[in-house]
């Protein structure tokens, strides 16, 4: 079902717009389909519910993280630079974005996983990797069914066209768990000044995002017409982020929402992230379904390889996707 937000927001084209909330439980898939593909074509961004995670599974994992975060620094190190994957601490990439939060990057190759858990939970290694390991598991069957939905509501005859991508024993495929203190100096509250800021507005680079937090809020997403919408926080559900591949690989036709976080000044926001992304060598080109006379071919065919390159060589907000259109 889609529900209207409980406060409609208004947007200067549209009249009164909230984010979608799509029930996966629902029987009738075809009509499934249809919502998720509305969603990701008009905002890029809907909510599931009755998804199928475990909940013991998500508590596991916001576990393990709580008490990685309670570490005291030099610990926390331990983890190694997030270069790119491990600990970080304001720093965003390698280009000079900067935010408000501490944060833990891990690439999902479960071998990956169990050699740096040793330096993230050097007490219980096993327990870590297994709580990250049964989390991404979960959540990556998650995308994978919204994926073979979307696929099937495009109509395009193989449903796992995307989904496949993301189940590739070399997927490159990031988990992120993102931890925004309290603010020490807090300004305004949701004012967006650089000092509010814990994430800055970008779009997220990978073909899905699976995101949930704490409850408490902090991300906010833009309307294609530029306007801002908080997100309520809601720690049992997951939040669904079209990123720029799966946008390329529809051919413009679901669109990457740019998002952001602003810290909060008086509570702790946690909040943790599955990009699902190709291996490196594959391809990102539409199904030949997704391109006819009336939609020409919008991006040249790029690698997942070329872009994430492209991605790590410009700043956080920048438009990566322009570089590769056709014309
Ligand atoms: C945004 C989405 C993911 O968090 C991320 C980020 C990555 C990083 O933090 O290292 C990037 C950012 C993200 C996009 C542009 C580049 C790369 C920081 C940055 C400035 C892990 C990802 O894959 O891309």
């Amino acid at each position: 079902m889609v529900a209207a937000s409980p406060i409609p927001i208004r947007s200067k084209k549209t009249k009164a717009v909230g984010i979608p909330t799509i029930d996966l439980s629902i029987q009738n898939k075809s009509k499934v389909s249809r919502l998720i593909v509305n969603a990701c074509e008009e905002l890029g961004f809907f909510k599931v519910i009755n998804h199928g995670v475990p909940k013991e599974v998500v508590s596991s994992m916001r576990d393990e993280g709580t008490q990685f975060f309670a570490k005291t620094i030099a610990e926390k190190q331990r983890a190694g630079p997030a270069r790119p994957f491990g600990f970080g601490c304001r720093n965003i990439g390698v280009n000079g974005d900067m935010g408000e939060l501490e944060y833990l990057l891990l690439h999902t190759n479960p071998l990956d996983i169990s050699e740096r858990s040793q330096s993230i939970n050097s007490d219980d290694p096993t327990k870590f990797s297994c709580a990250v390991n049964d989390y991404v598991h979960a959540v990556r069957e998650l995308a994978c069914e919204i994926l073979d939905l979307a696929a099937e509501g495009l109509w395009v005859p193989d449903k796992f066209v995307f989904s496949r991508l993301i189940r590739d024993v070399h997927s490159d495929s990031v988990f992120r768990i993102n931890h925004y203190p309290p603010l020490v100096n807090p300004v305004k509250e949701w004012d967006p000044s650089p000092s509010n800021i814990g994430f800055g507005e970008h779009s997220d680079p990978q073909i899905l995002t699976i995101l949930t937090s704490n409850d408490v809020a902090g991300l906010q997403i833009c309307f294609q017409d530029g306007l801002w919408v908080p997100v309520p926080p809601d720690p049992t559900s997951f939040y669904v982020i079209v990123g720029d591949a799966l946008q390329a690989l529809t051919n413009g036709r679901f669109v990457s929402v740019r998002h952001r976080a602003l810290a909060n000044s008086t509570r702790q926001r946690l909040s943790m992230m599955y990009f699902g992304a190709p291996p490196l060598n594959s391809w990102i080109c539409p199904p030949p379904e997704m391109v006819s006379p009336r939609n020409p071919t919008l991006y040249k065919p790029f690698t997942w390889s070329d872009f994430k390159n492209a991605a790590y060589s410009l700043r956080l907000g920048d438009t990566r996707l322009d570089l590769f259109k056709t014309a």
